[in-house]
């Protein structure tokens, strides 16, 4: 049955036998505990989440899971995407400086749950990660380890937690020990995600309303530009922190705002003619209260099934994104251009921080192979002009494209 306020347990599915096999490999033993935390596809709501704005994302099929089994002594962690074993007496009690290690995401959000549960960590366990969520391809795949890091202590300590406050847990590893200042809008929806529905989440009061998804005439079809730029970390503080200089200057007349969430279109406009707010502060700003409007505007759109005004929003919403917010790229906006080319298609985005990364579309059903192979193809012939000026820090992977399928946020496996 539905279980809101504790982690569901489920029946294994490939990726949990998967996890198990590789464990058995590894370990030459069984583990006991087998957990999985989804990555997210965001329909609309980017770059809200940090000003207590609003976010309507969607948890994915794909997940990381991880196999452990407690043992008397010393740990031993291995990832089989990154195929390193961190092997220690105790597990690093601080984050690392300068680099992020992989296993920061697996301890940060260890260390981080037990604390908050004040329970010791276990006194050794042997563990496997591994994950069907494309790294750093804008679908969360960061949080997904954070989340079945806690939710694997939640069953080792036996002592669970509510799912949004797991996911407070979660983000304040992301920010710890990974170093990236993040909303919430990641870590909710892999804790409290549902199957067959979207989130639409309020980041102010933290409460979720889950809207169904399964309706017969949509798809949502994910897009991977394969492109991965640098600095990605940087732009988004930047970003944060231009929203918060904009709050800061409306503030000033009027002080009971506190976040971008509380601004208005025409508090702004003010500030632009009183000439208070710089052009590019402006942009940022009006990119984040319009957004909120449009989020909530969608999710209205998709519960009364008009596919046409809710990717409608979505298209402004990319615009915005590309021209007020600048985070898109010449690769993501092409495809969001392919698409919207293709009979079928109601509406397309860039999701996620930005930077490269996938778009999120909305198809009609009888129309999504037609719309993934036409946009596949023409997009693979722009992306050979890219390859070819490819500048430092552009990394390139092959395009790929698949449906998103509605699923349940973390969970255990029955073992
Ligand atoms: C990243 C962050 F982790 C989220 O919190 C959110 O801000 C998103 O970028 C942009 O909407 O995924």
């Amino acid at each position: 049955g539905d279980k809101p306020e504790s982690t569901k347990v489920v029946a294994p599915d490939g990726a949990c036998e998967e996890a198990i096999a590789v464990f058995k490999d590894k370990f030459k033993s069984a583990p006991t505990i087998v957990v999985a935390a989804p990555g997210r596809v965001n329909m609309i709501g980017e770059h809200t989440d940090y000003q207590e704005g609003f976010v309507f994302p969607i948890a994915l099929d794909r997940k990381c899971v991880i196999a452990l089994a407690p043992t008397s002594k010393g740990y031993r962690i291995y990832s089989r995407e990154v195929k390193d074993t961190l092997q220690v007496d105790t597990l690093p009690e601080q984050p690392q400086d300068g680099d992020v290690p992989w296993w920061s995401y697996v301890v940060g959000a260890m260390r981080i749950y037990c604390d908050a549960v004040k329970k010791p960590l276990p006194e050794g366990f042997d563990a496997v990660v591994l994950t069907t969520v494309p790294l750093g391809g804008g679908l969360s795949s960061s949080a997904a380890v954070e989340v079945a890091s806690a939710t694997a202590m939640e069953v080792a300590v036996g002592v669970s937690m509510a799912p949004m406050e797991k996911a407070v847990c979660c983000q304040k590893a992301e920010h710890e020990w990974a170093k990236m200042p993040c909303g919430l809008m990641d870590q909710a929806i892999s804790c409290c995600g549902r199957a067959k529905h979207a989130m639409l989440l309020d980041c102010r009061s933290k409460q979720p309303s889950l809207v169904p998804m399964e309706a017969d005439d949509i798809d949502v079809l994910i897009i991977d530009s394969a492109v991965r730029h640098a600095l990605v970390d940087g732009a988004y503080s930047t970003r944060k922190n231009q929203c918060q200089k904009a709050v800061e200057i409306v503030q000033k007349k009027h002080p009971k705002v506190t976040m971008l969430r509380d601004v208005t279109l025409a508090m702004l406009e003010d500030a632009k003619a009183a000439g208070e707010i710089d052009d590019e502060t402006f942009r940022r700003a009006s990119h984040v209260v319009a957004e909120n409007d449009r989020c909530l505007q969608f999710a209205d759109k998709l519960k009364a099934k008009d596919w046409k005004a809710a990717g409608t929003l979505m298209y402004e919403s990319h615009a915005s994104l590309r021209d007020n917010f600048e985070v898109s790229t010449p690769e993501i906006d092409r495809i969001v251009e392919l698409a919207r080319e293709q009979p079928g298609a109601y509406g397309a985005r860039i999701t996620g921080g930005g930077f490269g990364g996938c778009v999120v579309c909305l198809v009609d059903k009888t129309k999504s192979d037609a719309v993934k192979d036409t946009v596949l193809a023409e997009y693979s012939k722009f992306l050979e002009t890219v390859k070819a000026s490819a500048e430092a820090g552009l990394k390139v992977d092959e395009p790929r494209a698949f449906l998103a399928e509605p699923s349940d946020g973390a969970h255990i496996y029955k073992t």
